[in-house]
């Protein structure tokens, strides 16, 4: 609306440069970040920012395990929870919502798991070491990275700023005693005010974890590499060119939850950036990216005991992508502007062998080749009056799926004759966020709309089996577009030794997409209970609410606490899947002197809406109590960090409402870790 004030020409050439380039790098809010209070635009957006930086000294002191997974750095995360099929690649929620409703990008960049059952979400594929934070956008609030029904966790990599640091590097290396966990981790950078290079690389390697009562759980191997490249060139002043080059590798992965393993999963992450500090003299911060990805996901069931019937199933995932986004200033009014798009290609494949080697191989595509392309503008108008703010954003994409594969398409006609080859969506979404601040408090209110498209699998995959229910899935190419009314609250009181939020998130979706039992159809995995083809409900409703509190009882000792309430009912008042009881975290951390400690509690409440429907079984309550150690030693001019914990002091058998099939969850775990950087 004020974008157009600004006389034609300005307009125009506005317009112009929204629609010029591709895709989306830096978070808006945090691009703002520097301009205004940061607390006030932290709160105003609903956004959480998850530190990383594995060999990062400050963060090193407040991070209970520095080289945990980046599973559980985000686990640590207020706003999400992590949906586990073993001791590798746990699958992000954010309200209750899982991948396809949550966008998930590394740096901006789309990418796409290759696995038709889940096994490599987005996040699977990097590592703490190539990255600074997580930022994480809660609803509508994440649409800056694309559409969403749920969310937004944009994975920012670890980068160079042309600094004269010259040289520096760093050595980390960990041990978890529960799984014989080995890390080895390095980091080799170097910059000066004209040029940067980054890289690092990380190995881990577990054995099968045992969970409380030391059971041990059998195919929670795993074994991952990471390499990671980043460097940058100033062309002037003003301008910069980077790049960035991720390799991750992950073989022998266990999924003690699942019926598979996996063999191997693989991906290249590539991409290009220009920086340029204006854009016709009104624009700041101009940046653009072109990026591509591919993935290669192979799973494997040749170590199973009693496998019916052996399978082969690969796929794969390759993504090409672009974005170019600006911020320009006027008055109260800070606008962030992208244009952004991919395309996405999905292909997975199932080859059955019959026992009896006489009777024919069976072969099946489970991701017909889907062909997605996706073209979208973003825009965001901060506006800032003397005590209070309102956020304004919008998103408009336009998204279409086509089956390039005719075998694919001609299985999927057997299920859906009149589908059409390829299928088109207009997707939007609208939303405005008010902040008010009263002395100490803090008032934080929003409404949004917003849609998103069916997922390759909901749309068309073709006989994926779930274990969870114990159905095979078919897509839906017809499924109509899920669209969400969403409504936010929060009240803060906050003084720098105490803070108290209260917040509550309610999301009313339409055409809520979700598999629908189909008793005509019988199923192809052997043993499945039937076949589920994915279809809208009329609607379903989510909500969660949550408080939190922090009290700093001196300089050297902080205490923290949280406790939340989910609940989620499709149109008939039934309970959905996947939804959190009541769950609470305490802990009281301690730093002094280079000295750290912590001591916290987490636990859940038992499930009371849990829904056998969807093969949910009731969870019980539990809680888990975990400690950590750390000191920092100067040695020269260089620093030693060294931490220690325990996890899971009273080696609790527990599993909670994400454990897939209710895997029991790791027992005690003793951790070690070291890291030593040269400056
Ligand atoms: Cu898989």
């Amino acid at each position: 609306m004020k974008l157009f004030i600004y006389g034609s020409s300005t307009g125009k050439i506005l317009m112009g440069s929204l629609w010029c380039a591709l895709f989306f790098g830096a978070f808006a809010p945090r691009m703002e970040a520097q301009e205004t209070p940061l607390d006030s635009l932290k709160l105003i957006n609903l956004n959480e920012v998850v530190l990383i930086s594995a060999g990062k000294q400050l963060n090193h002191q407040k991070q209970h395990k520095p080289l945990s997974s980046l599973d559980e750095f985000l686990e640590s995360s207020r706003s999400i929870n992590m949906v586990k099929r073993g001791a590798y690649a746990w699958e992000p929620t954010m309200n209750d919502m899982a991948s396809e409703r949550l966008a998930v990008t590394i740096d901006g960049m789309q990418i796409f798991g290759a696995c038709t059952d889940k096994m490599d979400p987005v996040t699977s594929y990097v590592d703490v070491s190539n990255l600074s934070e997580a930022e994480i956008g809660s609803g509508q609030q994440g649409t800056a990275f694309g559409n969403t029904i749920g969310g937004a966790i944009n994975l920012k990599l670890d980068r160079g700023n042309f600094k004269s640091t010259g040289w520096t590097g760093s050595l980390e290396s960990g041990f978890e005693s529960n799984n014989s966990l080995r890390i080895f981790g390095g980091e080799l950078n170097y910059s000066d005010d004209k040029f940067y290079l980054n890289t690092d690389a990380i190995y881990r390697k577990a054995n099968n974890y045992s969970a409380g009562g030391d059971k041990e759980i059998e195919f929670s191997q795993f074994e991952k590499y990471n390499f990671s490249m980043n460097s940058g060139y100033k062309l002037a002043d003003d301008k910069s060119i980077s790049a960035t080059l991720i390799f991750d590798e992950a073989r022998d992965v266990g999924y003690p939850a699942l019926t598979m393993d996996v063999s191997l999963a693989r991906a290249v992450i590539a991409s290009v950036s220009f920086n340029q500090d204006t854009l016709f003299g009104n624009l700041g911060n101009w940046e653009s990216k072109v990026y591509y990805n591919t993935i290669k996901h192979v799973m494997d069931d040749t170590k199973r005991p009693n496998v019916p019937i052996h399978m082969d199933m690969p796929g794969w995932s390759e993504t090409y992508g672009f974005y170019s986004q600006a911020n320009f200033a006027r008055g109260k009014n800070r606008f962030f502007f992208k244009a952004d798009g991919y395309f996405n290609k999905s292909l997975a494949e199932m080859t059955m062998y019959p026992a009896n080697s006489n009777e024919a191989l069976m072969f099946m595509l489970t991701w017909p080749d889907v062909h997605t392309a996706d073209l979208g503008i973003y825009a965001e108008d901060n506006i800032s009056f003397k005590e209070s703010s309102i956020k304004l954003s919008t998103r408009l994409t336009y998204h279409s799926n086509t089956v390039a594969d005719d075998f694919g398409l001609n299985s999927l006609k057997i299920f859906h004759p009149d589908m059409d080859r390829t299928n088109t969506r207009f997707l939007k979404s609208f939303s405005a966020q008010y902040h008010k601040m009263l002395q100490y408090f803090h008032l934080n209110g929003g409404l949004s709309y917003g849609e998103r498209a069916p997922s390759v699998s909901e749309g068309y995959g073709f006989y994926l089996f779930n274990s969870f229910d114990n159905h095979d899935y078919i897509g839906d190419p017809n499924l109509k577009t899920e669209s969400s009314v969403e409504g936010n609250i929060s009240v803060s009181y906050e003084k720098p030794i105490f803070e108290i939020t209260a917040e509550a998130h309610y999301f009313h979706i339409y055409n809520y997409i979700i598999g629908k039992v189909d008793s005509t159809l019988s199923p192809m995995a052997i043993g499945a209970d039937g076949v589920k083809v994915y279809g809208n409900l009329d609607y379903a409703q989510l909500f969660n609410t949550s408080l939190f509190a922090r009290y700093s009882l001196s300089n050297a000792f902080k205490l923290s606490g949280r406790i939340s309430y989910h609940r989620g009912v499709d149109d008939e008042g039934e309970n959905l899947p996947l939804i959190s009881p009541v769950s609470y975290q305490g802990g009281l951390d301690f730093y002094k002197n280079q000295y750290s400690a912590s001591l916290s509690v987490n636990g859940a409440g038992e499930q009371v809406h849990y829904n056998p429907a969807y093969g949910e079984t009731k969870t019980a309550a539990y809680a888990t109590l975990s400690a950590s150690f750390g000191k920092r030693f100067f040695i020269n001019n260089d620093d030693l960090f060294v931490k220690a914990g325990i996890e899971n002091i009273l080696d609790t058998y527990y599993s909670s409402y994400t454990d897939w099939k209710n895997i029991p969850r790791m027992g005690r775990n003793i951790y070690l870790t070291i890291s030593y950087s040269i400056k």
